[in-house]
């Protein structure tokens, strides 16, 4: 439990440097120490329009008494129409008051991909100030999606009835990725058919023993009781998490993100400010100098 209130001025600088920064300024960056605890991490998904953030505004106000609740919203509809997380704003804002809950709509400025990798820096800022969960928002099933699945314990896939999204979701193999889904908008034709076609095709690629069977869920916005369930679903993944030791391995996988990601980021600065002379060594002279440049102090200017 965090007994120190949350300095929200202070996050939201943090954030704010975070999401501008380019990928060698992160690189950059003292490496940080373990944070005394690591927030739940619960990533939702799904293509652009799924009702994502209608859905996390409501997850949010359910979760919000688990503790120190963020909710990072990669929400490209903000901007324009105010997004439906700033439409839920007021009353989050109003909940926030009493308790810890925490609301950052990020706009989508940069790449998804650029956007993904700051997220991580920015999940573990939320990690250094105390957070207990954090809910975030991505959008699409594309490139980005390694990417936010090595950053979350719980993977929710938001989906529409009858859009085509399955197949989406299968070319970028992202049913394998998936945790829980959600057939969305469930007050919309197709919903019940379109949950039964997950429902098998979830079945079949996770067939290994003790493996985690995805539930398939419907969910609509105007169904208080379909917000529960998808809470419940998520506290059973957790729980699952902590009992197996997948956890480790989840762990130990973001770890090995993070390091190969490092890597590739100095690695391209390192390569970008040679000049044309140093491409005429040999080979392998070039590989000892690169080397020794990406060890040396002098990387962090
Ligand atoms: N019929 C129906 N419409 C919904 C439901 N939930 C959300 N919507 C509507 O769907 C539209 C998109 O909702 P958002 O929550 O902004 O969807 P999103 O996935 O966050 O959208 P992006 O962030 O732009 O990708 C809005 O007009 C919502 O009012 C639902 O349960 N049923
Ligand atoms: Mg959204």
């Amino acid at each position: 439990m965090n007994t120190q209130a949350l300095d929200r001025r202070a996050l939201g600088r943090t954030l704010t440097k975070l999401a501008n920064a380019s990928a060698v300024e992160l690189a950059q960056r003292p490496l940080r120490e373990p944070p005394a605890s690591h927030a739940r991490r619960i990533g939702i998904t799904g293509a652009p329009g799924a009702g994502k953030s209608t859905l996390l505004g409501h997850l949010a106000l359910q979760r919000a008494c688990n503790g120190r609740l963020g909710v990072l919203a990669v929400d490209p509809s903000s901007p324009k129409s105010g997004g439906a997380i700033l439409g839920d704003r007021v009353r989050m804002d109003e909940l926030a008051g009493a308790s810890e809950l925490y609301i950052r709509s990020l706009g989508s400025r940069r790449t998804s991909d650029g956007l993904a990798d700051n997220m991580s820096e920015m999940l573990d800022a939320m990690d250094d100030f105390g957070f207990a969960e954090v809910l975030l928002e991505t959008v699409g099933v594309g490139q980005a999606e390694y990417a936010v699945r090595v950053q979350v314990d719980t993977l929710v896939l938001v989906l529409l009835p009858d859009s085509g999204d399955t197949v989406q979701a299968m070319k970028a193999g992202i049913m394998e990725m998936a945790d829980i889904f959600v057939v969305n908008k469930a007050d919309l034709p197709g919903a019940q058919k379109m949950a039964t076609d997950i429902k098998r095709i979830a079945a079949i690629s996770r067939q290994l023993q003790g493996a985690w069977i995805p539930p398939v869920l419907l969910a609509s916005a105007s169904q208080p009781e379909s917000i529960e369930t998808l809470s419940e679903a998520i506290d059973r993944h957790q729980a699952w998490l902590t009992a197996d030791p997948r956890q480790q391995a989840l762990r130990e996988q973001r770890a090995r993100y993070r390091l190969k990601r490092l890597l590739e980021i100095r690695a391209a600065d390192v390569i970008a400010r040679q000049d044309a002379a140093f491409f005429t060594a040999p080979l392998e002279r070039q590989l000892e100098l690169a080397l020794e440049l990406l060890v040396s102090k002098t990387f962090s200017l």
